[in-house]
């Protein structure tokens, strides 16, 4: 099954307003100015490496920000601009909230359980909460409803809305999720890792951050995209690995169908665990780092286990950020080179995306189809080189270099989204999704 990987887009409001509790690189950036168009250019620069190797690459547009709905939810009247300037100076965090482009960490947006592994036979995704974060927690049902307008024509799709916003369900999608094949059945093993569960024992709990993946949210994940059952492992991330600042499974743990990379301090029972992965896919490639090769701590500032893997019919290349050209996480990448664990390792320039804590797995979500499906998905949104020069230029005229919390309320800022936004659908031709152009 080819697998589709979908980068979101940013909006021109990407800025680091320190909003994740429990992400060392959110918490560390507070009041640093952002560069939006090298944010959105370096989005784009992975995309194009992953489309040149000619894996399919596909994108999804922004939500609109700022979220006015919100902020007038929170009691701001008046013009556009006077919510702008009244919020900015009475709650000022409530505007960081409302102009967050978080949902551009795409991998959180949704779960995927694909056709070959639903009862139904149809490829689910199933949008997050992100109840976990106040800014993220905005993100969900417009989600929902941005991926439900896009597939509206693929019958062979269903998207499913966030689950209800509570505690119980915090759900943070396939930030948490993994999918192996069985290569002997050719059926997905999935693996769901939670760090909170119903009943779950205080020494299972992190300590110092939250865990933001509830187990029952990935039952109910599972039930709603019909998981054909004997196929699913529902593990315990290490509160070790969170409270060191892995807020989601994928700073610690990478992969893809047959390749499994993770830290040895990444789940709970996880010698029990690595062995019933390997049970369940005969032949998996399982590499484990100690933490004399690279502690927790290290592993969350350079982000190798956020690494995106991707194949071709010559080689599987590992995508890195540029953090792990340092001599330590060198040392393990050449060591898994050595391994032939993957054929290549590409080092990235995702600085923008790092700096709140997003590496090169977070920004996309991984969408296994099969070719009919593939061949199904709109035209519109698949990235190709005439499309990724259009971008580019659409970057450049509608991206400011530099942007500070103070500009979260210009006026001009709002204008400037929504030419961009209006231009976008036109470029990628998805019709009206905005509730402006309506
Ligand atoms: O949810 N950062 C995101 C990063 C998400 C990374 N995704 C995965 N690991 N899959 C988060 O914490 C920072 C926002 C700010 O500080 O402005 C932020 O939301």
């Amino acid at each position: 099954m080819p697998e589709l990987q979908l980068d979101g887009l940013l909006a021109p409001s990407h800025h680091f307003g320190a909003l994740s509790f429990g992400n060392r690189a959110s918490m560390s950036n507070r009041g640093v100015a952002s560069n939006p168009r090298a944010a959105a250019l370096q989005a784009l620069d992975k995309m194009a490496f992953v489309m040149r190797l000619g894996v399919p690459q596909a994108v999804l547009p922004p939500l609109f920000r700022p979220d006015l709905n919100f902020l007038q939810q929170c009691g701001f009247t008046g013009s556009t601009e006077i919510i702008l300037k009244t919020a900015a100076a009475q709650e000022p965090y409530l505007l960081s909230l409302a102009q967050s482009c978080s949902f551009t960490w795409t991998a959180n947006c949704a779960t995927c359980i694909p056709s070959a592994d639903s009862e139904d036979g149809k490829c689910h995704l199933i949008a997050a909460n992100l109840w976990s974060t106040p800014h993220r927690a905005l993100e969900g049902q417009a989600r929902a409803d941005m991926l439900r307008h896009i597939f509206s024509k693929q019958p062979f799709l269903q998207v499913h809305d966030p689950l209800p916003m509570s505690r119980a369900l915090a759900d943070e999608g396939a930030a948490n999720h993994h999918r192996f094949i069985n290569s002997e059945t050719d059926r997905g093993v999935h693996v769901f890792v939670h760090g909170d569960a119903y009943g779950i024992p205080k020494n299972l709990k992190a300590k110092k951050f939250p865990a933001r993946q509830n187990k029952q949210a990935q039952f109910a994940v599972a039930r709603l995209g019909q998981l054909r059952s004997g196929q699913s492992f529902y593990v315990t991330q290490n509160p070790k690995a969170i409270d060191a600042g892995a807020f989601h499974n994928d700073v610690v743990f990478a992969g893809d169908h047959q390749r499994l990379l993770l830290h040895e301090s990444a789940l709970i029972d996880q010698q029990a665990c690595q062995a019933a992965f390997e049970a369940a896919c005969p032949g998996l490639k399982l590499e484990v780092v100690g933490k004399r090769a690279l502690s927790l701590e290290e592993s969350v500032h350079c982000y190798l286990f956020n690494a995106q893997l991707v194949s071709n019919d010559q080689e599987t290349v590992m995508i890195v950020p540029q953090q792990c050209e340092q001599s330590r996480p060198k040392r393990v990448l050449d060591r898994l080179l050595a391994h032939d664990f993957v054929d290549r390792v590409h080092y990235l320039d995702l600085s923008q995306s790092m700096q709140g804590g997003g590496g090169p797995a977070c920004l996309r979500l991984r969408i296994p189809l099969t070719q009919d499906e593939l061949s199904q998905i709109p035209q519109g949104i698949v990235l190709t080189e005439d499309k990724l020069a259009s971008l580019k230029q659409w970057v450049e005229k509608h991206f400011r270099e530099s942007l500070s919390t103070e500009d979260l309320a210009d006026p001009q800022l709002f204008h400037e989204t929504q030419t961009a936004l209006d231009s976008l659908t036109q470029l990628l031709d998805i019709g009206s999704v905005y509730a402006f152009q309506s």
